[in-house]
């Protein structure tokens, strides 16, 4: 019998640096609300889905940004979230800080999560492929301090059964790194979930700027297309404390084909049928791992002639 779920992409308008948790969660349970209209059975919402995505602006008041973190989940504010869910019957991924205290020293993440119809949370991923940089940058219109206020995410890229199929995650810049999508795909994955902040402008490479949109996509057809997947990219859209954020979320099929995409720059929601078995006749021919994957044979040109790398 064919597998099919119901996923929509509940893409986020931009997000006001004094927009407090309660009226995003607002905005979010909204958008749930709407999804359950149309069919879903999981809603995918964007990375840092709480809060301004603030990266873009340094501090180094350590008090002032342990504020943009959530020390649990679900919190006070994001409860609301979880019970909402629970009572219509809906999975749900969603983005968000973690401020993680369980090693015994305070560790901030970019996370993410999995979230089943009975409010429980089934799957977590910490961000590996952190961009931009940790030192102040005064000279640019904006920072991209990722690298500065999270640590590099220590769970690996998992993939859980989920939905009547098996669902992973990772998070915007991880969709530029076929590493990321492989991984999952070695894991028999059938649903990427991946929430992104993605700037129009590239300060350190404006010439890129124009190639925005066509690179978000070129990665995550690609990666739905060799890893016989689905892949969920939500945004976070929308001119945000001045910053330009690239909209453009869409539902891409283990095909490579996008076969629905958002076309504001606001919260919006676009929802997808996704026929989980369509990625079969990929994973048993062009993509037979097994049969046709040879990494055992990758590393042989390098040991004849040395490699060039630095
Ligand atoms: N949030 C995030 O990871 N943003 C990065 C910006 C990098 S600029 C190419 C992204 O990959 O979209």
């Amino acid at each position: 019998m064919t597998r099919f779920v119901t996923i929509a992409a509940a893409q986020m308008g931009p997000i006001a640096r004094s927009e407090s948790r309660g009226g995003v969660v607002k905005r979010l349970i909204d958008l749930m609300r709407r999804a359950k209209g149309m069919g879903a059975d999981v809603v995918v919402y964007p990375e840092a889905t709480l809060t301004a995505f603030f990266p873009h602006w340094f501090t180094e008041d350590e008090a002032e940004v342990d504020a943009w973190f959530e020390r649990e989940m679900p919190g006070p504010h994001t409860m609301a979230l979880f019970d909402e869910a629970r009572r219509l019957g809906l999975g749900f991924h969603l983005g968000y800080c973690e401020l993680d205290y369980a090693s015994g020293r305070k560790r901030r993440f970019n996370t993410s999560i999995l979230v089943n119809s009975n409010g429980e949370i089934i799957g977590k991923y910490r961000k590996i492929h952190l961009p931009g940089h940790s030192d102040h940058r005064p000279g640019t219109p904006f920072q991209n301090l990722e690298k500065r206020y999270f640590e590099v995410g220590d769970l690996g890229f998992g993939a859980w059964r989920a939905w009547g199929g098996v669902a992973g995650m990772m998070i915007c810049n991880d969709r530029r790194w076929p590493e990321s999508y492989r991984v999952l795909g070695l894991q028999g994955v059938e649903m990427i979930f991946c929430g992104y902040n993605t700037p129009v402008h590239h300060p350190a490479a404006p010439d890129h700027d124009r190639l925005g949109q066509f690179h978000n996509e070129l990665s995550m057809q690609s990666g739905a297309y060799q890893n016989s997947a689905w892949v969920i990219g939500v945004a976070k859209a929308g001119v945000e404390e001045g910053v330009d954020m690239l909209a453009g979320s869409c539902i891409v099929a283990p095909t490579g084909e996008i076969v629905a995409r958002c076309t504001g720059n606001g919260d919006e929601l676009v929802v997808a049928r996704c026929d989980l078995d369509l990625g079969q006749s990929y994973r048993e021919t062009t993509f037979n791992f097994a049969l046709h994957r040879r990494p055992e044979h990758y590393g042989m040109i390098v040991a004849r002639t040395g490699s060039v790398a630095p």
